[in-house]
């Protein structure tokens, strides 16, 4: 048995000279340099005391380190638990207190109050800045640059990434070695990944879309990436006649069709534009082909699963679609209550199987249980139905998710945050569609008799509290939220009363 993952890397590793990432501020990695030095930085970690199958939590700006970090876990035999840089504190807590991470990396700026918040737990605090003194890069660089992988067989895990659950509760998704390198393989086969190609990487490597479809598919492809830390439309253009590739949720490709200077000529050198995260509209999927004469793969994947479906590379790409089954998953639609398959043709739950399909949460084996079929099946809350040429529609939720730029948000957990205050009475987190993040999550409310709390101070009570990204984009008033005869909030009636209010204007 050897290290089940990075070996699956290692057997695809082009020559050493050769690029594997080049930074926006100009540094670069080869592969070569990409093995010493996440070498010297899974030594720091060993260092630390971090043994197999530790946790090693992880929240830092993206940057050429912070990938070497995702690999050096990886080498060491801990399980890399990568966080949102947007999660505030509050957030942090629970998930520090959930996963008891031996070790967490984070930025200088947050590491006296990460401190003293996990002080209790024994957990090293360490920064990753490279010219910070003692933070674990500096270390990292006075060890050695040979390192006998951790022994790590394909069920033992690689990572946990959180994922938000219906009660509010996030959940850890426990992914193992061979969930990551089974799903990077198919998806190097199914989307033609070459040592030739170049990826423009402007994704979060803390999410699965960032990290695993787009980070390992370059490593297990030997191909190089162009590695943005934010996402800016005229970069991405002008970055494209030295790249191949582009990986996108949908609100990047909304916003690059925004820019006149995206041509045919623009796209030439580009081979492949490939979104998921988000519903691509179909009229983003023609707009883009009309501009480009390139038709986006769209694919549909999530945190527990990796990657389940994707239209073909060659053949139609389906607009509104989210194409086939990949090679060795199954999917099937069943009827959301019974679990029975239903009839090819008809709208039920999508259930998947397959090696990409993840062991479990971590420390929830109720949960777990819940969300698998006796059979091994995967229930993954989203609707669906399979149509006539085999491509699956995905055609609503059954889980009560929003999707806003590409990031997830549970409403259950602004509603708790909104409930507590003075002042309210209940409220309605719903998404409604937003013609740049696709979603915008808007909050309904009633006031209590007598309160006069305001939009403003419901901003202000959140702020500090929640990412960014969940704020309320809009709160709206209500005298009261409309329910059915069992009492529960019908959401559905929200969002169509609201389905305008972020309309483009002219
Ligand atoms: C930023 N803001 C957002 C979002 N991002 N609000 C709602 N939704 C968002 N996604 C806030 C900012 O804090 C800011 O607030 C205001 O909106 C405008 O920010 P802006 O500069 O326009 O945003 P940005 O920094 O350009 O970010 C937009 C983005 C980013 C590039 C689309 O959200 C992004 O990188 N999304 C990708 C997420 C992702 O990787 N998802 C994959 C998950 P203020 O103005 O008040 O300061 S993995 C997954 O889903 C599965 C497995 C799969 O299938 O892939
Ligand atoms: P998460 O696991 O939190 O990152 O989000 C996974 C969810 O994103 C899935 O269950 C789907 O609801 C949604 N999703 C991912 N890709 C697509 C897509 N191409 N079209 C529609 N929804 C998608």
């Amino acid at each position: 048995m050897t290290n089940h993952l990075f070996d699956a890397f290692r057997s695809r590793m082009p020559a050493p000279e050769r690029l594997l990432l080049e930074a926006d501020d100009g540094r670069s990695l080869t592969y070569g340099d990409m093995l010493a030095r996440s070498a010297q930085m899974a030594h720091a970690l060993l260092q630390l005391d971090v043994e197999p199958g530790d946790r090693v939590a992880v929240q830092v700006e993206k940057s050429p380190e912070a990938a070497l970090l995702y690999l050096a876990c990886v080498r060491a035999g801990s399980v890399f638990l990568p966080l949102n840089t947007a999660y505030t504190l509050t957030e942090l807590e629970y998930f520090f207190e959930d996963a008891a991470p031996r070790v967490i990396v984070c930025d200088p700026s947050k590491a006296a109050e990460i401190g003293r918040l996990v002080e209790a737990s024994g957990a090293v605090v360490v920064t990753l800045d490279r010219n910070g003194q003692g933070s674990l890069a500096d270390q990292a660089s006075r060890q050695s640059s040979d390192f006998h992988d951790v022994e790590r067989g394909s069920d033992d895990l690689a990572a946990i990434l959180y994922t938000s659950g219906t009660t509010g509760r996030s959940k850890g998704a426990m992914l193992s070695h061979e969930n990551l390198a089974s799903n990077a393989r198919v998806l190097v086969d199914c989307w033609r990944f070459s040592a030739d190609d170049v990826l423009i990487h402007a994704l979060p490597i803390f999410h699965t879309h960032g990290l695993f479809v787009a980070t390992n598919v370059v490593l297990m492809a030997g191909a190089s990436m162009l590695f943005e830390r934010k996402f800016d439309p005229a970069r991405i253009l002008s970055l494209m006649p030295r790249a191949t590739t582009l990986m996108g949720v949908p609100t990047f490709y909304v916003r690059l069709l925004q820019q006149e200077a995206l041509t045919k000529d623009a796209a030439g050198a580009m081979r492949l534009f490939i979104s998921g995260s988000a519903p691509l509209l179909a009229e983003t999927h023609r707009a883009w082909r009309d501009r480009t004469g390139h038709a986006i793969l769209e694919r549909y994947g999530m945190t527990e699963t990796n990657m389940n479906t994707s239209n073909p590379y060659h053949g139609e790409r389906r607009a509104g679609t989210v194409g086939l089954p990949l090679p060795g998953i199954s999917l099937r639609i069943t009827d959301p209550e019974a679990g029975e398959p239903l009839a090819q043709g008809e709208i039920g739950m999508i259930e998947v199987k397959g090696p990409n399909v993840f062991g479990g949460y971590w420390r929830m084996p109720e949960k777990t249980k819940a969300e698998f079929r006796p059979d091994g099946f995967f229930i993954t809350g989203d609707l669906g139905m399979v149509d006539t040429d085999g491509y699956v529609h995905i055609v609503g939720r059954g889980k009560d998710l929003i999707i806003s730029g590409g990031y997830n948000v549970y409403p259950k957990e602004i509603e708790s945050e909104i409930d507590a205050l003075d002042g309210v009475s209940e409220s309605a987190v719903i998404g409604v569609a937003h013609p740049d993040f696709g979603e915008g999550v808007t909050a309904v409310v009633v006031r209590k008799p007598g309160s006069a709390i305001d939009a403003g101070d419901i901003a202000d009570s959140i702020a500090g509290r929640l990412a960014k990204y969940k704020h309320p984009k809009r709160v709206i008033f209500v005298d009261e939220l409309p329910r059915n005869t069992m009492g529960k909030v019908q959401k559905n009636l929200l969002r169509e009363a609201y389905k305008d209010i972020y309309a483009q204007k002219g």
